[in-house]
């Protein structure tokens, strides 16, 4: 594996879920392959669990690792080419990114959304010029468009506990005070279209996700009748994608919060979201306190899809 920003980049699904189980039985098993390797992980915005999975996941292969905030510390990065920096930005990525990648072996990059321009959003620039200048392998820790070692984490968390061959999965979108990018569920939906799933996707007209993600899913505007006969409900907020109102919030309904009466319409399903999440806007307590709440586990896989995505990446460097 060179880079990983999305789901091509890992194969055959079964192959990597397989993969994954057996790197979960016994983590230490790959100690020596990380030895004099560094992963530096950067990130333009907060993280609890990209954090500290990623590097729980470099030091189980052995690896070093060093973390760099560039909101805390680091210089402001420029990021468009051709401007007089005259501004608040020191330096540029161009200069930034090689410099970085001379000091490590392999660079995670946290950079979301910024809202301001769609096609700066999806033509991913900022995860784009990490590949291009840094002359090492990237592992996006949620880029623009998609978080992909959360849906990796997700995939393996609906393996295990999966009752059925072929379980409903649903993706429902919730309310949430502020502006949230469509990288998770666009992520979701391209991982979960890539499996033999029955996939729905719910939320309120305007939230329409872009067509390259929503793939084959089917689309339910009615949030209840998405949830019968469901396996699994995966929560989550989006800002709006579709012209004009990219990353504009159309609704704060609570009619759309995850709830018990509502969980009671599923087959008996397990709740999940990636976390954080906010609870009475997105679920209430009762859901993800509940026995069917799976986000705990969820969220202790994602050192799992890591280890798993830098395992590879590590024996791609060796060959
Ligand atoms: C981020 C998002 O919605 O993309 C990170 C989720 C993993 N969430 C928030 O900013 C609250
Ligand atoms: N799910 C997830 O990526 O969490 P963090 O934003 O805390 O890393």
């Amino acid at each position: 594996m060179k880079h990983f920003t999305n789901v091509k980049d890992i194969g055959d699904l079964s192959a990597a879920v397989a993969e994954a189980l057996e790197v979960k039985r016994d983590r230490y098993a790959f100690t020596h392959l990380g030895r004099n390797k560094t992963l530096v992980m950067i990130f333009f915005n907060s993280s609890l669990r990209t954090r500290l999975s990623t590097q729980k996941a470099a030091q189980n292969l052995g690896m070093n690792v060093m973390v760099l905030d560039i909101a805390q510390g680091a210089w402001k990065l420029e990021t468009e080419r051709g401007v007089i920096m005259d501004g608040d930005r020191p330096e540029h990525l161009l200069e930034a990114v090689p410099v970085i990648g001379s000091y490590c072996d392999v660079i995670g990059v946290r950079s979301f959304a910024q809202f301001e321009s769609k096609a700066d959003d999806y033509g991913e620039r900022v995860l784009t010029q990490f590949i291009e200048h840094s002359g090492r392998p990237v592992v996006s820790m949620e880029a623009a468009t998609r978080h992909p070692l959360q849906s990796f984490a997700d995939l393996i968390t609906i393996e295990e506990h999966k009752r059925t061959a072929r379980p409903k999965v649903v993706l429902t979108w919730a309310p949430h005070p502020r502006a949230l990018p469509q990288a998770v569920p666009n992520s979701f939906a391209e991982w979960m279209n890539a499996t033999d799933y029955d996939f729905v996707i719910t939320h309120p007209e305007g939230y329409e996700l872009a067509p390259e993600f929503v793939g084959s899913a089917r689309v339910e505007y009615d949030q209840r009748r998405a949830f019968e006969g469901a396996d699994f409900i995966y929560a989550k907020n989006w800002a709006a994608y579709s012209d004009p109102n990219y990353g504009r919030i159309l609704s704060t309904d609570r009619a759309w919060t995850v709830d018990a009466e509502k969980m009671a319409l599923t087959n008996d399903a397990f709740f999940m979201h990636c976390l954080p999440v906010r609870r009475g806007m997105i679920v209430t307590d009762e859901v993800i306190e509940s026995p069917r709440s799976i986000v705990i586990p969820e969220a202790a896989n994602r050192e799992i899809s890591a280890q798993v995505v830098l395992k590879r990446i590590l024996l791609s460097i060796k060959n």
